[in-house]
């Protein structure tokens, strides 16, 4: 007795994650497939000290498949999520495919996981930069209510995948070398133009919308206000990537609704806060940072500060690994909550 799972995109940075994610909790899974695009079909993968072959992801494939948690990219999400769905199995999408379908729930289980009983099949997983900012912001909208949230990220490489990682290192040993570069990838695969990352800074992430904004940034803004089911929400957000590899940061600036709230009252709220970690000691220099949190499946907040003029105002600093909480894990999380809430069965 147990469940099929398919990781579809196993060999990518986020599908490695799954498997390791995977191993480590304890799902009961009878069987698991690894899939992949034709060019990564036939290598090898390890799950639990047994060498599985990495199959081309086709139709047929998810036949008996009770979960598929999908990391391929979008235009495999789309051509394939559907097809698994026919054939009986649950998707959790990491894609950008179907996040805004009114159909398709947007989970964090923290924040809004009764959303999965209005499944269709297909459940979408949020952007990494979104997942971390919801899981904090949560606790103090229920408590205290929220009305504006702004936020500017600094954002790992890896969020853009296994070759910006190399690139990273790649231009690194370069420019420490007096060698030339060449950026090929970042800030966006398939962009006009590239630009150096190392020891450099880029303010874009994805593709610009003609509103002056980013992907990245509308995925922030939208994904927000749908998990946190607040259309109402004021929330502005800029991405920026920074020369870190894994472990993505972000200042929050957020305005509540009551009056009065101190940070020592916020404090306390994310101390208990479901999924986050409270790291807020300034006079020991304590503050979450990247290089703590890659690993580690939490959300870490600290830099909890009241704003100097605004009574409602406040400001917090907020780290995850990219990779877990913010892909891999939030996606794993989920399948453990379908069968937490018994929408299926294990056979
Ligand atoms: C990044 N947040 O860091 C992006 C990666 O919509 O799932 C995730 C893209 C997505 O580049």
């Amino acid at each position: 007795r147990g469940l099929t799972i398919a990781v579809v995109g196993a060999t990518g940075a986020v599908g490695q994650q799954m498997i390791a994610t995977l191993e480590k909790r304890e799902l009961p899974i009878k069987n698991i497939m690894f899939l992949s695009s034709a060019r990564s079909a036939g290598t090898k993968a390890a799950f639990r000290g047994k060498e599985i072959v990495i199959q081309e992801a086709k139709p047929e494939s998810f036949e008996g498949v009770d979960i598929a948690l999908f990391s391929a990219g979008g235009s495999v999400s789309k051509e394939l999520a559907h097809e698994a769905v026919k054939r009986g199995a649950i998707v959790v999408d990491n894609t950008s495919a179907f996040r805004m379908d009114e159909n398709v729930p947007l989970v964090v289980p923290e924040v809004n996981e009764e959303a999965l009983k209005a499944h269709n099949g297909i459940i979408a997983n949020p952007n990494c930069s979104t997942i971390q900012m919801v899981v904090a912001l949560e606790p103090i909208r229920k408590e205290f209510g929220l009305k504006k949230v702004i936020v500017s990220t600094y954002q790992a490489v890896s969020g853009a995948g296994a070759a910006a990682i190399s690139e990273l290192k790649d231009q690194a040993k370069a420019l420490l070398n007096d060698e030339e570069i060449k950026p090929e990838i970042l800030p966006v695969k398939g962009d006009k133009k590239h630009y150096q990352i190392a020891f450099n800074v880029i303010p874009q992430i994805d593709k610009f919308v003609d509103n002056g904004f980013t992907y990245e940034e509308m995925k922030m803004i939208n994904e927000t206000k749908k998990i946190m089911g607040m259309q109402d929400l004021n929330v502005a957000a800029t991405c920026v990537r920074l020369p870190v590899v894994t472990g993505h940061s972000e200042s929050v600036y957020f305005e509540i609704e009551k009056e009065g709230v101190t940070a020592s009252e916020l404090k306390e709220l994310l101390r208990n806060a479901p999924g986050a970690i409270l790291e807020d000691e300034p006079e020991n220099q304590i503050y979450p940072m990247p290089a703590n949190a890659v690993g580690k499946n939490d959300v870490f907040v600290g830099r909890i500060r009241k704003d100097l003029d605004e009574d409602k105002g406040f400001h917090m600093w907020v780290v995850s690994d990219n990779l877990l909480k913010g892909a891999a894990w939030n996606s794993v999380q989920i399948a453990e909550s379908l069968l937490k809430l018994g929408l299926v069965t294990v056979k």
